[in-house]
């Protein structure tokens, strides 16, 4: 019991800036209510192609399964990740410059953002974007309280959807948003195309876009990347439907589903579906919905890119790619990216 560790050493002053900083967190919340899930569970279970939209894996459970994920050997995409944040964030915080405002979309957990953070110049703001609300307060109290000059203004919110962006008080002198993880690898062509744009206009002519893209590879890392050896991305997958249930009162009988995820070349993407070993009926809402045995819901697709399709398709909303940093094996891409002109 007493006085949490952390505040015996900070001075009187931080600890005074922390505790007010403390009463004052609040989170702008655009969650999407229960109506909006089921809209989009319906659609989906509708389609020829029965499919579910991956961001609602993220629930409480989801998210902490999606955070062992990270910590699988077979899941490389963290970890090379970091090692390329390490190694070159002296770079990054260079072509970043002072005093910005950081919005990070699909924030989750917060760690990857702290490389960032322990090394910019006296940043102005940092906002965190994510649907998670649970753990999006928790994160941003705790970052809060870790980072005394910073303002933490987080955002609940289906970054797909329409929301509003906060405005810190104190001026930066620029947006730059933060998207990494490949997280852009979930989106079609199209529909990512829409979300760089609505990045860009995010940003503004003077920001950056610092996001993380995951390349092509040898099929069989991918596959064992999507197939760990401990099931934990088949729990991930099969927790959707369980939330389904137990948020939308649906009645998927999740015992009879199992995970399968491929990656299939001529798309460049990894699949990911839940297959039905029964023929079952489901309702959802007042609609009743079979499902024969052997037929697939789609519930994610991860794109992996070579550096010219992602440079292309960034040029295509209107972004430059003018920094590129990769690991030896070239296996993940961090990439700096700025309005075009
Ligand atoms: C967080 C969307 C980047 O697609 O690789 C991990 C999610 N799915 N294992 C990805 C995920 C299965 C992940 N992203």
């Amino acid at each position: 019991m007493g006085i949490p560790r952390q505040w015996l050493e900070a001075t009187a002053e931080e600890l005074v800036m922390r505790s007010q900083k403390n009463r004052h967190m609040h989170v702008h919340d655009f969650k999407p209510g229960n109506e909006r899930f089921l809209a989009e569970v319906l659609s989906g279970m509708r389609k020829q192609q029965k499919e579910l939209p991956s961001k609602y894996f993220y629930d409480e459970h989801g998210s902490h399964l999606f955070k062992q994920i990270c910590m699988l050997e077979e899941y490389y995409i963290p970890r090379i990740e970091a090692s390329i944040m390490d190694a070159y964030i002296n770079d990054m915080v260079e072509l970043i410059g002072p005093q910005v405002s950081l919005f990070e979309y699909g924030s989750g957990d917060c760690v990857k953002v702290r490389t960032l953070l322990d090394h910019l110049h006296d940043p102005v703001a940092y906002v965190p974007i994510d649907i998670s609300r649970d753990q999006l307060l928790r994160v941003a109290k705790e970052l809060d309280l870790q980072y005394p000059g910073l303002k933490v203004l987080p955002v609940c919110a289906d970054y797909t959807s329409n929301f509003e962006l906060p405005v810190a008080r104190r001026p930066g002198k620029r947006v730059v948003v933060y998207f990494p993880g490949s997280t852009i690898g979930n989106f079609d062509y199209v529909p990512a195309k829409h979300f760089l744009e609505h990045i860009a206009r995010v940003c503004g002519p003077n920001g950056a876009l610092l996001i993380g893209v995951d390349l092509k590879k040898d099929t069989s890392v991918l596959h064992k990347a999507y197939n760990d050896s401990k099931g934990v991305t088949a729990t991930f997958n099969l927790n959707l439907l369980h939330r389904i249930n137990s948020e939308l009162g649906c009645d998927f009988q999740v015992d009879c589903f199992e995970h399968y995820a491929f990656y299939n070349p001529r798309e460049s993407r990894v699949e990911m579906h839940l297959i039905s070993l029964e023929d079952q009926v489901v309702h959802i809402g007042n609609m009743t919905i079979s499902i024969a045995k052997g037929e697939s819901i789609w519930t994610e697709s991860s794109y992996k890119f070579n550096l010219d399709e992602f440079a292309q398709m960034a040029a295509a909303t209107g972004f430059k790619v003018c920094k590129v940093w990769t690991d030896e094996k070239q296996w993940f891409s961090v990439q700096y990216l700025v309005p075009m002109e």
